[in-house]
């Protein structure tokens, strides 16, 4: 075994942060609709906790934002011209359009891919495949930016294998690591995958789909994964989300459970079958590792389903420290919620307990468009040889923060209105802050905006 760490890269938060309303199933997105969003705070919000993470002794990076709004996907719908004529036209025309390809929605790095750490596949490599989030209109054009910002940062073909996004269309939905967690005893050993889905989709399915909102991820993509990272079927669990927790808002399944080493926390409503579930990880986590599995059920009586969703309790990063003491990263909002506090302080976590402490973040601008702090990170295992070789300038530090700091104080807005999407000035701000990010983070040309003719 080699040593390994778990990296999180984090999702800087684009200039264009906004309020769109834009996904129908994640209650915060559809009340928080046409709020003037502060999109400077949102982008400090994610610094700090980075910056927190990487003070803890963590291995914390980052990934860089898309660049918005996005105007080759408004060509292929037919608008034309000069960069701020396309962006009147569809202002005019479909603003609907104009809002699904200004969002920043990148930030959400849980659901930019899904990753398998080298300890895992047949050919020892580490495996991402990029999500094509092909549900909704604005997160499906993430996908080829991703791609290629991933390429950048794990360059190496002698150490990392990249796929591209799953076909698109509603048999591939795949909404990426917002619904897979590894279980493992140390992150260089081999570990047992969760797989988490919401429909089937080629053939007839005897379980109840949810009635009010959309299943995102399908069985069929997340097969697909699992064949495309070369996953030992032994190693891997597949399991569908309870559509009573997707009908709740529970639109991906880390805003109903969260895993880390040799821990599942998960909310009693979260599965369709827990028991079976947990019996198969349980077992599958034995054999490969000779440990037991630390599966917490959070009971409905003690925590409603409908609380864990608005406090966002399961977005917690659940992580394990330098000490080897596991915590929990929370939003504030478990802070706010009585039965939330009361459980997570009294109960879940403690000095006794698996999970030793708890510290809670101001993630409110993300939070109010359902992003919580698991959802803007990615996690990456990496033994120090693959380390060595990731672009070394994603990493946060003491420099990075300062620089960083200093650029979204010089390049963002402190307030977009929705009218303000029309306004073709955001775009020429949007590509002169990220033309000096990739300088910063040297990292060349990567946006289609640095590469065309
Ligand atoms: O896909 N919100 C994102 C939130 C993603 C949260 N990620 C995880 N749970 N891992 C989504 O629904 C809202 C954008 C808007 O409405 O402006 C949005 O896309």
């Amino acid at each position: 075994m080699s040593l390994a760490f778990e990296v999180n890269f984090d999702g800087l938060v684009g200039p264009t942060h906004n309020y769109a309303g834009l996904s129908f199933g994640n209650i915060a997105s559809l009340t928080h609709r046409a709020l003037t969003s502060n999109p400077k705070e949102a982008a400090l919000q994610g610094l700090k906790k980075m910056k927190f993470m990487a003070d803890a002794g963590m291995k914390q990076a980052l990934l860089p934002p898309q660049a918005r709004p996005d105007l080759i996907t408004l060509r292929k719908l037919g608008f034309s011209g000069k960069d701020a004529e396309i962006i009147a036209q569809a202002a005019k025309h479909a603003p609907e359009l104009l809002a699904a390809c200004t969002s920043g929605s990148s930030m959400w790095t849980a659901n930019s891919a899904t990753v398998a750490p080298s300890a895992d596949t047949a050919d020892g490599k580490v495996h991402f495949t990029a999500a094509n989030l092909t549900h909704k209109l604005h997160r499906s054009i993430e996908h080829p930016t991703t791609s290629a910002l991933l390429k950048v940062i794990f360059k190496d073909e002698k150490y990392f294998t990249h796929h591209e996004a799953l076909p698109s269309g509603s048999a591939f939905g795949d909404e990426g690591a917002a619904n897979h967690t590894r279980f493992c005893e140390d992150y260089g050993k081999k570990g047992v995958q969760l797989f988490v889905y919401g429909r089937t989709a080629l053939k007839p399915s005897p379980h109840p789909e949810p009635q009010k909102f959309p299943a995102r991820q399908t069985l069929e993509a997340s097969q697909a994964i699992a064949r495309l990272h070369g996953l030992d079927p032994k190693q891997v669990v597949f399991a569908q989300q309870n559509a009573k927790a997707i009908d709740a808002g529970a639109f991906h399944n880390d805003v109903v459970s969260v895993g880390n080493q040799n821990i599942f926390l998960y909310h009693e409503e979260a599965f369709l079958e827990p028991k079976v579930l947990v019996g198969e990880l349980r077992e599958k986590f034995k054999r490969v590792s000779q440990q037991e599995l630390k599966a917490i059920q959070v009971s409905s009586r003690d925590v409603e389903l409908n609380d864990a969703v608005k406090s966002y309790l399961f977005n917690s990063q659940l992580i394990t420290l330098p000490d080897g003491n596991q915590n929990l990263i929370a939003p504030q909002e478990c802070k706010e919620i009585a039965s939330v506090r009361a459980y997570l302080e009294s109960k879940l976590v403690g000095s006794k307990s698996p999970i030793q402490g708890i510290q809670y973040f101001d993630l409110r601008q993300s939070m109010q468009n359902g992003g919580g702090p698991a959802c803007l990170r990615l996690r990456v295992v990496l033994t120090e040889a693959e380390l060595k070789h990731t672009h070394p300038e994603v990493f946060m530090n003491e420099s990075l923060f300062t620089k960083l700091t200093a650029w979204v104080e010089k390049y963002y807005r402190d307030q977009i209105k929705p009218h303000d999407l029309a306004d073709p000035q955001l775009r020429v701000e949007c590509e002169a802050a990220l033309d000096e990010l990739t300088q910063v983070l040297g990292l060349g040309s990567v946006y289609p905006f640095q590469t065309a003719p």
